[in-house]
């Protein structure tokens, strides 16, 4: 299917314009785009934990609440984590959003059809969540509109892109899991190393 826009695009215009945000990226794909991007300290990545990507957003938003966070992650991955919706809503995170990278398939295992290729509506249950902000992008001219909201409106947020499936190089960020958070620890100046 070459429907949709083209995610490594739609992610490295994110990137571009991120300031100090954090960045979070879901296993597999969003990862690789997240790192095609460029690596960086403040950008942390998923290996594994399939559907733990919105609840870590949350976690991270919470905890660090003068930071924008945003989380990137595929729509198998969404789907995995849907019950965050509601929590990520009753907390009122108003720093955080989610961009879901929607290409209606589980890409990474061989691109199985998801529940959105079935016209699952990842943005309509946000709202109904009580989301205050929700949008479906999928025209290229509107991309920057979508990374104003996800940079600036108050959340939380989610954003359904609908991203075509064309394959892409692969990009991979770091993958060693204490090195990830400490640097991002580092990056909000929350490291202390004992003499
Ligand atoms: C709990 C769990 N189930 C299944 C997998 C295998 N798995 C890895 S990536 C992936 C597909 C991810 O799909 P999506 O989030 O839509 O990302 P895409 O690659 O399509 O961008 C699956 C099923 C896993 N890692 N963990
Ligand atoms: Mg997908």
């Amino acid at each position: 299917m070459s429907d949709g826009l083209d995610r490594r695009e739609l992610v490295a215009r994110l990137v571009a314009r991120r300031g100090a945000a954090l960045l979070l990226a879901g296993l597999g794909s969003p990862a690789w785009d997240l790192a095609a991007a460029g690596d960086h300290p403040r950008h942390f990545y998923l290996w594994g934990g399939m559907g733990g990507a919105f609840a870590m957003g949350l976690g991270l938003a919470l905890a660090r609440p003068e930071r924008r966070v945003v989380v990137l992650a595929g729509d198998g991955e969404a789907l995995m984590g849907l019950s965050s919706l509601a929590t990520i809503a009753a907390q009122k995170a108003a720093n955080l959003a989610l961009l879901v990278l929607d290409n209606a398939a589980y890409g990474e295992t061989g691109g199985q059809p998801t529940a959105t290729a079935a016209g699952v509506d990842l943005a309509g249950m946000a709202a109904s969540a009580g989301f205050p902000a929700t949008l479906r992008l999928d025209r290229a001219e509107r991309i920057e509109d979508a990374v104003d909201v996800l940079l600036g409106a108050p959340g939380p947020i989610l954003v359904q892109a609908r991203v075509d499936r064309r394959p892409q190089p692969l990009v991979l960020p770091p993958k060693d899991a204490v090195l990830l958070k400490l640097r991002l620890r580092a990056a909000l100046g929350l490291l202390s190393v004992d003499p």
